[in-house]
């Protein structure tokens, strides 16, 4: 059974573009759900606020990151890591909201990930010029676990390549209430995040909001 066939149930299958054997782009999946989580964010925000991470070797990134959920994302000094406390709080990370994790674990299943717990979710916003370099996810614990990925305002390419970073890569528009999903065979591929072209989006205004779904442990 391919995991197509969990489509046979749905009254409307969601439109969607497999961008690698178990990599698939779900387009409009957070559908008119978008405002709702994202007023979930902004009350994630007051609690742990964006802030710029720096690379282990000092590089200061160019989005400003957050978390909620049981771990957080890091990078500094001490390297790349999840951790429990939000450093910039020395509180744990604010609770992931409930929709977002139901949400994801319902695209996970989508997509033919059926035990997905997500314990942590990353929060990246870039405002236009902010990027990502080509990097590989994995701080996590359990490489047959996928990664969730939504997207929300300006639309961006995203960079899509190889298990060696010098391989070649394709541009993947991801744009707003888009859903990716990816694991198994694709889960340790490169990929990054072209520089945020300048716009204003009508929901989130002068940026892009991407929120990576992941269990960490
Ligand atoms: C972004 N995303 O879309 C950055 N990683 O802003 C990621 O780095 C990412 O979207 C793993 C899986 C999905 C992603
Ligand atoms: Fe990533």
């Amino acid at each position: 059974m391919s995991s197509f066939d969990l489509f046979a149930n749905d009254f409307a299958e969601p439109m969607h573009t497999a961008i690698g054997e178990q990599a698939i782009l779900f387009h409009q999946f957070l559908g008119n759900t978008d405002e709702t989580i994202l007023s979930n964010v902004r009350e994630v925000l007051k609690v742990s606020p964006l802030r710029h991470l720096y690379t282990p070797s000092g590089h200061k990134m160019s989005v400003k990151s957050s978390n909620c959920g049981h771990y957080g994302w890091l990078t500094d000094k001490q390297g790349y890591r999840y951790q429990e406390i939000d450093p910039v709080t020395s509180k744990p990370w604010p609770q992931m909201p409930a929709n977002l994790s139901v949400k994801a674990v319902e695209v996970a299943r989508l997509a033919g990930f059926e035990s997905f717990q997500p314990d942590s979710c990353l929060i990246n916003v870039y405002l236009p010029g902010a990027k990502m370099g080509l990097h590989q996810d994995k701080d996590e614990s359990d490489f047959t676990k996928p990664i969730v990925s939504f997207s929300f305002g300006l639309p961006v390419d995203f960079l899509w390549g190889g298990f060696k970073r010098s391989d070649k890569y394709q541009k993947i528009t991801l744009q707003h209430a888009d859903a990716l999903v990816w694991g198994g065979k694709d889960r340790l591929r490169y990929h990054g995040v072209q520089q945020l072209k300048e716009g204003v989006h009508p929901t989130t205004g002068r940026c892009r909001v991407n929120l990576t779904i992941r269990q960490a442990d």
